[in-house]
């Protein structure tokens, strides 16, 4: 059994080099989709592009990313990135999408469950390692207008595949206010400190740290909300 095993492997052809992206862009500013809760947010294709100079630009049917800007991460540490995106469906609403190149294409790695509904969105605060265990973290605002729940979401990338697992949520907290431009607050990721997710509370009068001890998800108000600007200095590290 083990000898037929090994004569069969054989016999594949030899993987092809996964392409290292170095930089990702959203293209093709769309209306398709018509939500309009991040103006000019909404498109239709996510360029990727590669160490070796090519690009490519994929695609979705009955679905655009809606987002205001692709991210690049690490999360399997073989120190070439994968790219997160926001992906909505026109019947599911927003999920977060990671893509990376097989050696053979660019192509989604996993996504989380979207939200159920159109026109229901998630703007993400960051990524990181938010209890130090290893493995990576994406934090998102789940409907930054309605729900304001700030969830965390466990990232395990493995043999080409991302599973995603709740880690911890709270509620009352936005990083996103309807018709914004801009994703507000972030992640503040210091050296010699646990990671921060940075946010407002869901009235918008305050600057909200949370940090994630023990397994949940503690906030504690950090400074008056005064404008996009307010957040500098609590993003700052001391
Ligand atoms: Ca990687
Ligand atoms: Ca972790």
């Amino acid at each position: 059994m083990r000898i037929a095993l090994a004569l069969a492997l054989a016999v594949l052809p030899a993987p092809l080099a996964a392409k290292e992206i170095v930089a990702a862009d959203y293209v093709e500013p769309t209306d398709a989709y018509g939500h309009g809760a991040l103006p000019g947010g909404e498109y239709a294709g996510l360029e990727l592009r590669y160490a070796d100079g090519s690009r490519n630009i994929l695609r979705f049917e009955a679905a655009v990313f809606e987002d205001t800007a692709p991210r690049l991460h690490d999360f399997d540490g073989d120190g070439k990135p994968e790219v997160v995106a926001v992906l909505s469906g026109f019947e599911t609403g927003a999920m977060v999408m990671i893509f990376g190149h097989d050696g053979e294409a660019a192509r989604p790695l996993g996504q989380t469950a979207a939200i159920g509904q159109r026109h229901r969105w998630l703007a993400i605060a960051g990524i990181a390692d938010f209890d130090g265990d290893g493995v990576d973290e994406i934090a998102y605002v789940d409907r930054p207008h309605l729900a304001r729940t700030l969830r965390l979401v466990r990232v395990v990338l493995q043999d080409g595949q991302a599973s995603f697992t709740q880690a911890a949520s709270a509620p009352g907290l936005s990083n996103h206010r309807y018709g914004a431009e801009m994703i507000e607050g972030g992640v503040r990721d210091c050296p010699g400190a646990a990671p921060v997710i940075v946010t407002a509370d869901a009235g918008w009068r305050e600057i909200v740290a949370t940090r994630l001890e023990a397994g949940r998800l503690v906030s504690t108000s950090a400074a008056p909300y005064d404008g996009p600007d307010s957040f500098a200095p609590v993003m700052a590290c001391r």
